[in-house]
């Protein structure tokens, strides 16, 4: 009798140790922190542009607004073929130019004759969006929808009414082609342009004239999965440059009023975003494979290298926010072959530089895991899941990550990956490499954020560390990992050209 209330003692106490371990409280959330559609945004990485409109038949970059709906023509539109090239590139999703400021529009809309409805394509009975529609949808990517507030062709542009007419146009596009996952709306505005014959110079108010509030509150409404995007979000923003690339330092969080109120630099502000912003407004860096936006025949031998287009995925998707590489489709209504050489060139380079990744289930260890607890163990960060991390307790800001190897390994990139549902923390870092039984500092920088992407000369380390080194609460870090890329100037498959 007595033997067995021992042994019942001895369960209940081991059972209580087992439970107040697994009760370590987690970390309480740095605000502000994304919604789901932003998390699942941040997610697709890479994505395509697609500028293809009046202009591809004009050759310009900005239409007036006055050209012949019938010169839009083109001769092999084949909307799969964009898709299965976006498709093979690792694009999630393309987003094309609906409409441009030149007001064309790719879809017969109802509200204006300045559409495919009267172009000589398909004696007018096509519709680019319901064809890309259905490519994407064949080839597992996202669509999503480029509509230009600025209207060069509209009469009423600049008035009260062109609002109705743009959300009008906005609640076709959103509700006759299925899901679309972003909203695209250019920070471009105002100026000259045939505005239903005029032909004047009309400014307005950007923040006043297109009510924007309830511009969002319509988008949210036909569809509540899509982000928007402009300069100041409300979903995304823009990097601030058209380069294709963001900034050492690029905060997810970003303070509103710093993007039109009047600060100084206030556009270098809110391309890096801020450590105390109060909105999560993640970046998108927007670049194009050509010096153009749309097709010219004069550029098909200045397609970006594939040095320079791996430069632009290291320093958009390796720094914090996402790419989206425009396409210009051209006047066969084909995205180019020249194109699509670079971006094959790319995707090959990019599928071997993370190839292997060497910290995959490697031995770790950390100067602090919160509450000694194994829910928050460094293993977590070379688990290959991104749904646990390591994090400390909450006091403990100076923190590292060991990852060991075991025998001494060639290695020139380090990826790491903040979890940050729990929102954007760490302010700077250091990265470190035990080489022949020494330590050696590889890099100190700033952000991180939902990923960041070291390059640097090959070293053979036997351990790596990560140095959280200021924060703005305990870090959390979901995911390491660590590449030995071929340098593409030696590797035999391409030259960098
Ligand atoms: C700019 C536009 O003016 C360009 O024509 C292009 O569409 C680019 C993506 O955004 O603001």
């Amino acid at each position: 009798m007595k033997i067995r209330h021992s042994i019942i003692i001895l369960l209940a106490s081991l059972s209580f140790a087992l439970f107040s371990c697994s009760k370590v409280e987690p970390p309480e959330p740095v605000f502000p922190i994304p919604t789901d559609e932003q998390i699942v945004w941040q997610e697709m990485e890479f994505y395509g542009f697609l500028h293809f409109n009046m202009n591809t038949f004009t050759n310009i970059e900005w239409g007036y607004g006055d050209s012949d709906p019938k010169m839009f023509n083109p001769t092999e539109l084949d909307a799969n073929q964009w898709a299965r090239v976006a498709k093979a590139a690792g694009m999630k999703g393309l987003i094309i130019t609906a409409k441009h400021h030149d007001g064309f529009c790719l879809w017969p809309s109802k509200y204006t004759e300045y559409s495919v409805k009267n172009s000589s394509w398909k004696n007018g009975k096509g519709d680019v969006i319901k064809e890309l529609a259905e490519a994407c949808s064949a080839n597992g990517l996202k669509m999503g929808i480029y509509l230009s507030p600025w209207d060069r062709n509209h009469a009423n542009y600049g008035k009260p009414a062109y609002i109705s007419y743009f959300r009008n146009q906005l609640t076709e596009l959103l509700t006759n082609y299925g899901d679309i996952f972003e909203v695209w709306f250019d920070g471009a505005n105002g100026g000259d342009g045939y505005y239903g014959g005029a032909n004047e110079t009309r400014r307005v108010d950007k923040l006043s004239y297109y009510d924007w509030e309830n511009t969002y509150k319509l988008v949210k409404e036909l569809q509540p999965k899509a982000v928007i995007f402009s300069d100041a979000g409300p979903d995304v923003r823009w990097v601030g440059n058209e380069h294709g690339f963001a900034y050492e330092t690029t905060w997810s969080p970003l303070l509103k009023d710093s993007v039109y109120g009047g600060m100084p630099e206030y556009s270098k502000l809110y391309s890096t975003g801020q450590e105390n912003g109060s909105h999560w407004i993640p970046a998108e860096a927007d670049v194009s494979i050509r010096p153009g936006w749309y097709y010219h025949r004069s550029e098909d031998d200045k397609v970006k290298s594939l040095k320079q287009l791996l430069d632009i995925y290291y320093k958009s998707v390796g720094q914090n926010s996402t790419l989206l590489l425009n396409l210009p489709v051209d006047n066969r209504g084909l995205v180019h072959e020249n194109d699509e050489k670079q971006l094959k060139k790319l995707t090959a380079q990019l599928n071997l530089d993370f190839n292997d990744d060497l910290a995959l289930n490697k031995k770790t260890s950390a100067t602090n895991t919160r509450g000694g607890s194994s829910t928050y163990q460094s293993g977590n960060t070379v688990d290959g899941n991104e749904e646990t991390y390591w994090t400390t307790d909450d006091e403990v800001i100076n923190a590292s990550v060991t990852i060991d190897f075991d025998r001494p390994t060639e290695i020139n990139r380090f990826l790491v990956q903040e979890y940050i549902k729990l929102g954007q923390r760490v302010k700077k870092f250091s990265l470190e490499a035990e080489v022949d039984g020494k330590w050696t500092t590889i890099g100190t920088h700033s952000t991180i954020g939902y990923k960041r992407i070291l390059r640097f000369k090959n070293i053979i380390a036997t351990k790596i560390r990560l140095n959280i080194i200021e924060a703005k609460a305990c870090a959390l870090i979901s995911n390491l990992e660590v590449y030995n890329a071929p340098d593409i100037t030696t590797n035999n498959s391409s030259t960098g050209t």
